[in-house]
């Protein structure tokens, strides 16, 4: 074997044995194999002295050469590249964004929280439009044609299909809808939004939630009706919770009754909440006024029956001292945060 063969094969080895790891291996590669001072020039000059009869097979063992040099060092550049570019937009030992979570909104939680505490006691959910006529809203439920209520200070009127229809002021419309269409013994509450035409202050909105509540069957009775109230209050607001009913009036209900509850921040003994009375109103109730049953065909010598209905709002401000009725309505984050950990 030649002298020159014998460098050859020497820096044949010296290439493949050289480790290109980063950009300065590359670079010192490039120089010392294919930079202008490379190490195969000196073959090339060397290649002279080759006996004729060989040049040929060791001038092409140079090329060779050189070839090897320019491919490891373009492989190990795209390799290098490569590299670089997944390490900057992937690193995958970088925590993960986190996802912010929702609250649900404390209507919902209330509304719910009432819907659960009467599903244990047997009762179904029924719902229905927000638009309504005037017999479902009004007239089936003992409204007198001259009543206040129905005058256009409380209710918004709208047209549809050339009809004058009501956004509906409760959800009794609902439930007469239910007796119209069922045979007793009925149990069903009526959650949903409704509308009352009014000024919007802290106290008052021209749309807010409700939970109607209906039980009719024989032999219903106002003691049934308490004792109904008094679970619903315990569980609201926690076991020790009393309740009281003062007289009041309904057109769809005789008698009629306004429920309290003992107050939830000072348990009776007097605060700013329940100015010093010791109790708060939760509920209007009563037995359903025979009329009522009646215009619904619903026969009111065999049945008897007692509603309810209260406002989600309301039970939501007691239980979370919401001091304004405007907040539920404006989609302020602050607000609807300190709900994240209610369901
Ligand atoms: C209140 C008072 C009440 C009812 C709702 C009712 C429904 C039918 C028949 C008879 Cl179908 N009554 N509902 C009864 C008494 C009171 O609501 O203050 N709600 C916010």
């Amino acid at each position: 074997m030649l002298d020159i063969e014998k460098k050859i094969e020497a820096l044949s080895k010296e290439i493949v044995a050289t480790s290109i790891a980063n950009k300065d291996q590359l670079e010192t590669f490039r120089i010392r194999f294919l930079g202008s001072k490379n190490c195969l020039k000196p073959l090339f000059g060397a290649l002279k002295e080759v006996p004729n009869d060989e040049k040929k097979s060791v001038g092409q063992q140079i090329n060779q050469l050189k070839q090897t040099a320019q491919e490891k060092f373009d492989d190990s550049q795209a390799q290098l590249e490569e590299q670089t570019e997944t390490k900057e937009s992937l690193d995958f030992t970088r925590p993960g964004e986190p996802q912010p979570l929702g609250a649900r909104h404390p209507i919902s939680v209330v509304r719910n929280e009432i819907i659960s505490i009467f599903e244990r006691i047997g009762y179904g959910i029924s719902e229905g439009p927000e638009i309504e006529d005037d017999w479902h809203n009004f007239s089936a439920l003992n409204f007198p044609p001259e009543h206040p209520a129905r005058d256009m200070q409380d209710t918004f009127f709208v047209e549809k299909d050339d009809r004058e229809m009501a956004l509906r002021t409760h959800t009794s419309s609902v439930q007469v809808r239910v007796m119209e269409n069922e045979t007793p013994p009925i149990r069903t509450i009526s959650p949903g939004r409704v509308y009352r035409n009014e000024a919007i202050s802290a106290r008052a909105h021209c749309f807010f939630h409700q939970v109607e509540g209906l039980f009719i069957d024989k032999d219903v009775s106002f003691a049934d009706l308490k004792q109904t109230l008094l679970y619903f209050a315990q569980e609201m607001f926690g076991k020790k919770t009393k309740i009281r009913l003062r007289p009041s009036y309904f057109p769809f209900t005789e008698p009629s009754a306004e429920v309290d509850v003992s107050c939830t921040i000072c348990q009776g003994s007097g605060c700013n909440v329940c100015k010093n009375t010791g109790w708060l109103e939760i509920l209007g109730c009563g037995m359903v006024d025979p009329n009522v049953l009646e215009a619904s065909d619903i026969d009111p010598e065999t049945y008897s029956g007692f509603a309810f209905g209260m406002g989600v709002e309301r039970i939501a401000q007691l239980k979370y001292r919401v001091n304004d009725l405007r907040l539920y309505s404006e989609n302020d984050v602050r607000f609807l945060n300190q709900f994240k950990s209610a369901f």
